[in-house]
């Protein structure tokens, strides 16, 4: 079994503490990044951590990793609600999957209500901020048994 957790940002996420702080507060995607690292070390896990502003970018991604990896925590940011192609992908995807959202997608615009990703997701956290990151990685080494 892999030790490595895959954590996937989807497009903008790159300009976190610069874009819209109301709603996706005002840590970067650095401290993000740290974050992570810290609460993934105390599970065993190695990360890599990696953003992307284009889909086939993530869609390949998604196939490299496909079956080398422990469990994936995934923002795909605006392809949430696009993507049959990201949601595709992911189906063939054989660890536990969490989505992340930073902001509360269903307090916010109709168009943000459904996400794609979700039906494909072990678990969807929304609306915790840079926090749900953290929850992510919790739930995903508790669903890869850890
Ligand atoms: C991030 C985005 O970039 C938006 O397009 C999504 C998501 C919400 C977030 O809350 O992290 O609608």
């Amino acid at each position: 079994m892999s030790d490595v957790l895959l954590v996937l940002n989807g497009p903008n996420l790159n300009l976190l503490g610069e874009r819209d702080p109301e709603q996706y507060g005002r840590d970067t995607l650095a401290d993000i990044e740290g974050a992570v690292r810290t609460r993934a070390s105390s599970h065993g896990f190695e990360v890599d951590f990696r953003q992307s502003n284009y889909e086939g970018e993530l869609i390949s991604w998604i196939q490299e990793t496909r079956g080398k990896v422990a469990g994936l925590v995934f923002n795909p940011a605006g392809y949430s609600h696009t993507s049959v192609a990201i949601a595709d992908a992911l189906d063939l995807f054989d660890a536990p999957i969490v989505e992340v959202h930073l902001s509360n997608i269903h307090k916010r615009e109709p168009f943000r209500h459904h996400s794609y990703v979700s039906a494909v997701a072990s678990g969807v956290i929304a609306g915790l901020g840079a926090h749900g990151y953290e929850l992510a990685v919790d739930a995903v080494a508790r669903l890869a048994g850890r």
